[in-house]
């Protein structure tokens, strides 16, 4: 072989690659040089470099040397670049914004943020999906997380919550077997993100407390359209505790200001193929865009007196408390305005605390709660690996704070001057901070007494009449995807044993839904009800804040319409549409065949979205199918084209079309019905918009 000269550096001409001009020395690589009017790369010391795009090596064709100290630093640098990731919740998707009080609630609290009318506090909230690994998809059936951190002037408050009011368990010892159970089977370690499978329901039969949780995981809360259109709830009774010491319990709750929404279950299967970030790019694209998402705070607020009479214990986080009952009152608006600038420095390294609480904010002795205080501090450490995660900047107060903790890895703020203790005696100047009378911490002093025992409440064991009032509280579509998805999942379960043990259980909810989930699997006949601890009632009065469908939005705002176009199609009606879609606040997309776009009836060259392999309609909350003569021979030919319209009749959505897309419905197999309308003219597209505010067209049957 001849042996090559060394090439030379940077002398070359520059070429162009596109409107790049780049270097490029005879081995052909690229070189990009900060003598083109860039910051020069250096090491994390601080030393510039010359070439990141060689290793030194001992001549051209020789081994690489150790002397390289450039390369061994960055290749360390990135072997380390992954932190553990949360053992529970591991993908999360968060965002910058501000929560702004109405008005003083100075009567039941003293904390800060609640103290001035318009006042606005900054925030970090992050969402989250329980069971799946940090790579997993967005819309796998799940409880989403709802952590939002409060930065206020008398310190961090965290609000830990869940789209979910009510949990799985009732005490924080049982929290391992759950989680242990739902995710991947250990002998295979599959499948992710998914608890239709043996192990979960296993657990879940053999704990009957669950039932109520179960009910919410398997309605269409578990598989919500965006982060934008689901409630937050902090789930377990906390406390306020005003400036005179007086204690008032209060249940947290969010509520989005767009209403709610979900999609059905062969939707979020597909939208996982499509699009496996769905929920984050809805996140994202909303807030660049300056669609801000926003949620008002709203509290239940409850003494003692309401406590002793109610039907079940406040202290029990499977149960909820009705809104008849108790109404939330709104006391603030959550708005989320910002992007992370890094995703790993503020999304993946927050550290949400439940025992992050303020002045003015207490604990209840809710025993999940109570577990919960003593676990988000070991996992913050695990995680982020040193105890001075709260010098992170995501993490750190954004108050004044002093104290005398020191040292330990990655130790950003240290202790100034020479005291690093209390008492001391150096004075106010080098002294250093001391306890507060005044404005300091002060736990509510509840009277506590009694052995110290192991054991569960009586007042916690009715476990199935809040699960009858859920059911019986949906409309009847979402009482159908209750039953679809319980027979779905427990279809996936092998052990025979556990769908009966399963079915068993659904007789005390419901035995409607028993009936249709024991004939959805196949069984023969029906198995004894499951002996409960309490007997269950039926007799609670529905509560229609628990359904989704009740509590829609009246408005296609935030939402998004998919236009499927082809060479041909007429502008003036696409315009007509995308006018009266974006007046609603809406978001328009076009499809196309090629990405490229398309040549109108007029002869205007408009750029696609997506082509139509990328952008199946599950993407959209409605769609319009606008082909014309030019195009839709060819879209005929092509099953993604088919799939759009037979899965947007299938998902019960709104089809805006015109006479030439009535081909494609043919072929497509698909029979237009009331929820289809002709746009022909302006009258009709804005008739159109109009219907899509109801977001679906439930009455159509043979959906998925
Ligand atoms: Fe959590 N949970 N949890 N949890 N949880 C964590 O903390 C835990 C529970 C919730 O976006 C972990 O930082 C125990 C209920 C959210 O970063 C960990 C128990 C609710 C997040 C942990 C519960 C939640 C977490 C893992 C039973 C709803 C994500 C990583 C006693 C009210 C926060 C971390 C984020 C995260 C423990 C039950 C909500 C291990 C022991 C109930 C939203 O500390």
């Amino acid at each position: 072989m001849t042996k090559r000269a060394t090439p030379k550096k940077n002398s070359e001409t520059p070429i162009n690659y596109g409107e790049e001009e780049v270097f490029r020395p005879s081995g052909g690589e690229t070189h990009q040089v900060a003598e083109q009017g860039y910051e020069t790369l250096t090491t994390q010391q601080g030393i510039p470099v010359s070439d990141d795009q060689n290793t030194l090596k001992q001549g051209a064709r020789g081994p690489t040397l150790i002397e390289d100290t450039h390369f061994r630093e960055k290749i360390f640098h990135f072997d380390h670049e992954r932190i553990p990731e949360r053992v529970v919740h591991a993908r999360g998707y968060g965002a910058h914004g501000f929560f702004e009080t109405y008005e003083p609630l100075s009567d039941v609290t003293k904390a800060d943020l609640f103290q001035r009318a318009g006042e606005r506090t900054p925030v970090f909230v992050r969402f989250s999906t329980v069971a799946g690994n940090k790579g997993s998809f967005d819309l796998a059936r799940d409880v989403r997380g709802f952590a939002v951190k409060f930065y206020t002037q008398q310190g961090n408050w965290d609000l830990v919550g869940n789209n979910i009011p009510v949990f799985f368990i009732q005490d924080a010892i049982k929290f391992p077997d759950i989680i242990h159970s739902v995710k991947q089977e250990p002998d295979r370690d599959f499948p992710q993100a998914a608890s239709a499978h043996d192990n979960f329901w296993d657990f879940i039969s053999l704990t009957p407390e669950s039932m109520h949780m179960i009910m919410w995981v398997m309605s269409d809360r578990a598989i919500p359209r965006s982060f934008r259109f689901m409630e937050g709830f902090g789930v377990h009774t906390f406390r306020l505790v005003n400036a005179d010491g007086k204690s008032t319990f209060v249940k947290f709750h969010w509520k989005p200001k767009l209403g709610m929404q979900s999609v059905v279950w062969n939707e979020a299967v597909k939208i996982n193929g499509a699009d496996p970030d769905f929920h984050r790019r809805d996140l994202w694209n909303s807030i660049q865009s300056g669609d801000f998402p926003e949620w008002e705070l709203c509290l239940q607020l409850f003494d003692d007196a309401f406590a002793d009479k109610f039907d079940f214990d406040v202290l029990d986080p499977t149960k909820i408390i009705p809104e008849e009952e108790i109404p939330a009152r709104a006391v603030g608006r959550l708005v989320l305005d910002r992007m992370p600038d890094n995703f790993f420095a503020e999304t993946e390294q927050v550290a949400f605390m439940t025992q992050n609480v303020v002045p003015g904010i207490d604990f209840s002795n809710d025993p999940l709660l109570q577990g919960r205080n003593f676990s988000y501090l070991d996992t913050q450490l695990k995680r982020l690996g040193s105890p001075n995660f709260t010098h992170l900047p995501i993490n750190a107060p954004r108050c004044p704070f002093a104290h005398f903790q020191q040292d330990g890895h990655m130790a950003f703020h240290n202790p100034r001057g020479r005291a690093n203790y209390e008492p001391n005696s150096w004075g106010t100047r080098v002294g250093g901070p001391r306890e507060s009378r005044s404005t300091g911490f002060t736990t509510f002093p509840q009277e506590a007494d009694g052995p110290k025992v192991r054991l569960r409440l009586e007042s916690f064991a009715d476990h199935y009449s809040q699960a009858n009032q859920f059911f019986r509280s949906q409309t009847g579509v979402e009482q159908k995807h209750i039953a679809d998805a319980l027979t779905f999942e427990l279809s996936k379960v092998e052990t025979p044993a556990i769908r009966e043990r399963m079915v068993a259980h659904l007789l005390n909810i419901d035995e409607d839904l028993a009936n249709q989930v024991a004939t959805g699997l196949g069984l023969d006949g029906l198995p004894d009800p499951a002996p409960p601890a309490v007997k269950p009632r039926k007799n609670l009065p529905p509560s229609d804040s628990l359904s989704i469908l009740k509590n829609g939005p009246n408005s296609f705002k935030g939402r998004k319409l998919g236009v499927l176009v082809t060479d041909g199609t007429e502008g003036e009606v696409l315009r007509a549409l995308q006018t009266a879609a974006e007046a609603e606040g809406a978001i328009v997309e076009l499809i196309a065949p090629t990405v490229g776009g398309i040549t109108t009836a007029e002869g205007e060259k408009i750029p696609a979205h997506h082509k139509i392999d990328g952008g199946p309609s599950v993407l959209f909350d409605a769609v319009a199918v606008l082909p014309g003569e030019d195009g839709v021979t060819s879209l005929l030919e092509l099953p993604p084209a088919r799939d759009f319209v037979a899965d947007a009749f299938a998902h019960y959505k709104f089809v805006a079309f015109n006479e030439i897309a009535l081909r494609l419905f043919k072929k497509a197999g698909v029979e237009p019905d009331d929820g289809f309308m002709d746009v022909s003219d302006e009258d009709a597209v804005a008739d159109f918009i109009a219907r899509c505010r109801e977001l679906r067209f439930w009455d159509r049957v043979g959906g998925a």
